[in-house]
């Protein structure tokens, strides 16, 4: 069989995998959502890119979104499947398999980093000034068996981190967010973040993750207080905590 197509080419984009209107119902749900909750904003100042952004977590969808849910556990997770040519599944974690992302302008970004997931695609809905991801697909040297390497692994990572490094030896893509645009990318491997976002509209996307059937990660508990709460972190960025 010929190497999957997400697997060579590290992402994928695909512009229509949602109409116009479709995302319109969905911003207008995640509207009424935000009428009665206030999220909460994150703000984790780093060199570079910081992380700032408000994100509704995926219990919290599950419990007021229904079409987002239904959405992470449908026709999301057949289209990675049949992109990855593997039977990936939404994640344990339900906090962090699914979320909306809501970046307001004049000050969010997002940080770099690769996710912890084998497989996440994001939804776009709506355009906006500003905003684009970049990433780096296949950029990162992914050891086998990280776990019993973890030493070297956070070597190699530290070694690719450096713009320069990045410059010379990965291959950067740019993506406007578009309504019903969808990426979807070997997130792990992919080295991405969000540029500053402007204009006055805020920024609105879905983050779908996937992973193999009962994937547990070690970095779980101090990435998802980072992420998801606003505790200050255990060390500066978990994500490479060694
Ligand atoms: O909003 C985006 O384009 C990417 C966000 C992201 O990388 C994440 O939530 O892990
Ligand atoms: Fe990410």
């Amino acid at each position: 069989m010929s190497e999957p197509i997400l697997e060579s080419a590290g992402h994928l984009l695909i512009d229509d995998f949602m109409d116009p209107e479709e995302c319109r119902t969905l911003l207008g749900q995640i509207g009424d959502y935000r009428k009665h909750r206030d999220l909460l904003e994150i703000n984790r100042p780093m060199k570079g890119r910081s992380l700032r952004y408000s994100v509704i977590n995926g219990e919290e969808i599950r419990a007021n979104l229904p079409s987002i849910w239904e959405l992470y556990r449908g026709a999301a997770k057949d289209l990675v499947n049949e992109l990855s040519g593997t039977s990936l599944e939404p994640l344990l974690n339900t906090r962090a398999g699914v979320n909306v992302n809501v970046m307001p302008p004049g000050g969010s970004e997002y940080r770099w980093h690769y996710d912890r997931t084998a497989v996440t695609a994001i939804l776009y809905l709506n355009r906006v000034e500003g905003g684009e991801t970049e990433l780096y697909p296949n950029y990162r040297i992914l050891l086998k068996r990280k776990q019993q390497h973890k030493r070297l692994q956070l070597t190699l990572d530290r070694f690719l981190r450096p713009t320069v490094v990045r410059r010379l030896f990965g291959k950067r893509k740019v993506v406007e967010p578009h309504p019903g645009r969808l990426v979807v990318m070997r997130a792990n491997r992919c080295w991405h973040s969000v540029r500053s976002v402007e204009g006055s509209a805020d920024r609105i996307n879905i983050i779908l993750a996937y992973d193999a059937p009962g994937a547990r990660f070690e970095v779980e508990e101090g990435l998802d207080s980072y992420l998801y709460t606003q505790k200050t972190p255990s060390s500066r960025d978990p994500n490479y905590a060694p």
